[in-house]
């Protein structure tokens, strides 16, 4: 009776719809009228909002999972009829003169750039229970991955505003349930990292329902009989956002030629991100997917041409659990294996793409945001007729390529060393381990923090400097190199030109273990020797010619952590804890001016000394 009266109600074509769709168990135990009135109103509002949240609704929902699972249970494969060949591409090495003219490149299209940083996962894989974003992205400079992602983008408008005067390059942040208020308060408490809060937006994507076999049948929660299972529909969910909240449009209008979307921790992206700006304007790509060279089997999808029995042909990701099927079934009978090179001869997606505003705006819409949806159930046995647990369906942003007319212009940038463009934290202590031990990278905390310093030391050797080697160490018992740890805000440098301009490679002398942080805009570098740790900050108006200044003290000390004693979640990730005691020098300059470091020819400091030079 209670739902019969619901079906006359507000509800009624919902609940209907529904019924019709083989959905009674959702029902089953609907308690009589009069009892348990605000659960059961709960419930209804909950589907409403489901249905609100997919395009087409819930019915929508459920007629495409049908779909997708048959085709799954029945083992079909989605790239029937296609051969996969090598594509193409734009390969660059780091810091070489081709990397450097596409950088200037992508400098000078900048004015027109505006950003989209995913980052809706929880990173359960991770074992992390903060948002990834504000994890450190390094222990050296302590600051998080939010920070670093809006002084990157921070850098690259005062760069750009020399071509285009005031231009403001916007930031759009996808969250979900599972993020979405801790990346608004990380805002608020740093007062937007020094962005103006009208530059960023959050566009939070909602969850969508589970399935609990193959039949498509809802899965009501096991704690709460009066609310739906959901779980995240993908990353893919960041097209149709930008869409329908009308935000790609009012780019536009503002002049946006160029939307760069990225992920929530590779503390690396920003270091490419300007020459495959450079290279997407120089061939006017519609779609240009940043890639480096990866490991076979390696949890990254790779860049694959695929081309139809009919003729019909696409550059596209294809991701890492089918290339290897794909590959075997096809022109590659060993499957996803490395060639003489060490790598997969596909290009490794890492899911930085740089989408051509005109095309995409098109695109979106002709079809809505929508992107091609996938389902990968688990299931209990060879029948394939039970699932080990509810699945759902999912998206990938890296499938809008699918989605493109076959005259679109697509391509790839490939940085040749992943040290110079990709180190993301994915990956648990233990799973880091095993993927090392099955010859893949660990993607894991450690891996990201030291990956940062190898960046550095690599690049400033470029320049000429002289970088003391790494040490050896053991780490969560992943054996890795500890390069000595210099970190310096991309408000100092973003590009490699910047920093060329404000160090002369020549002068700067690193030793061994040692530490730099550069906390600082305007400084430069003629002639430095540290030989234990130093931290120079200043104001963003601050001049300072460092000249002839030589530090020398214990500095900092990466240690493992040993198991009986406390440590803070960020560091049982990496593995360590850095002591810095007291040593360590701090050069602070808090006003505006000009600075010559040291005053005089040479300054040396002591071990314990902590000198603050306040002008
Ligand atoms: N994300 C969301 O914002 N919403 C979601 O619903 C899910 C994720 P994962 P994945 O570079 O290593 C991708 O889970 O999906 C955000 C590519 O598909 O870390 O396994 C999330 O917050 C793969 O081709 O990665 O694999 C994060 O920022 C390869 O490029 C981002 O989406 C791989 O990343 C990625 O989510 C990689």
């Amino acid at each position: 009776d209670s739902l019969q009266q619901i079906l006359k109600g507000e509800h009624g074509e919902l609940v209907g719809d529904l019924l019709e769709l083989d959905q009674h168990h959702i029902f089953d135990d609907w308690p009589a009228a009069g009892q348990q009135e605000n659960q059961k109103a709960q419930l209804l509002s909950h589907l409403q909002h489901l249905d609100s949240n997919y395009n087409g609704g819930l019915k929508a929902y459920i007629t495409n999972a049908k779909k997708l699972l048959q085709e799954a249970q029945a083992g079909e494969n989605s790239f029937e009829g296609f051969t996969p060949e090598v594509p193409e591409g734009e390969k660059l090495d780091y810091a070489s003169q081709a990397f450097e003219d596409y950088e200037q490149k992508g400098v000078e299209a900048a004015h027109g750039a505006a950003f989209v940083l995913v980052a809706g996962g929880l990173g359960e894989r991770l074992g992390y229970s903060g948002i990834k974003l504000a994890l450190p992205v390094d222990s050296a400079r302590g600051t998080c991955f939010l920070q670093v992602y809006i002084e990157s983008i921070l850098a690259l408008q005062h760069l750009a505003q020399k071509q285009k005067p005031g231009c403001v390059l916007p930031l759009a942040i996808m969250t979900s349930d599972d993020t979405h208020q801790r990346t608004a308060d990380l805002l608020s408490e740093h007062a937007h990292f020094g962005a103006e809060p009208s530059q960023i937006t959050l566009l939070k994507q909602e969850k969508v329902a589970c399935l609990l076999d193959n039949g498509a049948h809802l899965a009501l929660d096991p704690s709460d009989p009066f609310r739906l299972l959901t779980k995240p529909h993908g990353h893919g969910d960041v097209h149709s956002l930008l869409h329908s909240s009308g935000i790609l449009q009012r780019w536009q209008d503002q002049g946006v030629s160029h939307v760069c979307f990225f992920q929530d921790t590779n503390g690396l992206v920003f270091r490419a991100l300007p020459a495959a700006l450079g290279v997407s304007a120089a061939h006017d790509f519609d779609l240009n997917s940043l890639a480096v060279p990866r490991k076979a089997k390696e949890a990254i999808g790779g860049i694959a041409r695929l081309t139809h029995k009919d003729g019909r042909s696409m550059t596209i990701n294809v991701e890492y659990n089918q290339l290897d099927p794909l590959l075997r079934a096809t022109t590659y009978p060993d499957g996803d294996v490395n060639d003489s090179t060490g790598f997969s001869p596909f290009p490794g997606n890492i899911n930085q793409l740089i989408i051509k505003a005109d095309s995409y705006a098109q695109q979106l819409q002709r079809t809505g945001g929508l992107i091609a949806e996938f389902v990968n159930p688990k299931y209990a046995d060879s029948s394939r007729k039970k699932f080990k647990s509810p699945t759902r369906l999912e998206c990938m942003m890296q499938d809008y390529a699918k989605e493109l007319p076959a005259k679109a212009r697509t391509g790839f940038t490939v940085i040749n060393q992943v040290w110079a463009a990709y180190s993301p934290v994915k990956n648990a202590p233990e799973d880091a381990k095993a993927k090392v031990a099955a010859g893949s990278p660990s993607h894991s905390a450690t891996t990201g923090e030291l990956d940062i310093y190898h960046a550095n030391c690599r690049t400033l050797q470029r320049l000429g400097a002289q970088i003391g080697d790494p040490d050896q160490c053991v780490f969560n018992g992943l054996k890795v190199d500890l390069w000595p740890r210099i970190s310096w805000s991309p408000l100092f440098a973003l590009t490699l030109a910047q920093l060329k301009s404000k160090v002369a490679g020549e002068g700067l002398v690193i030793s061994k273990g040692a530490s730099l942080v550069i906390e600082a805009e305007d400084v430069c570098i003629r002639n430095l020797r540290v030989d234990g740790a130093l931290r120079i900050r200043a104001h963003p108006k601050a001049q300072l010619t460092i000249n002839g200044l030589s530090v020398s003290n214990s500095g900092w000390n990466w240690r493992p952590l040993s198991l009986n004693k406390p440590a803070a979640e960020e560091e049982w990730i990496r593995g360590f804890k850095v002591c810095r005691g007291k040593a360590g020098e701090e050069l602070t300059y808090n006003e505006p001016g000009k600075y010559l470091v040291p005053k005089k020819s040479s300054h040396v400091s002591s071990d314990e000394q902590k000198v603050a030079v306040t002008a």
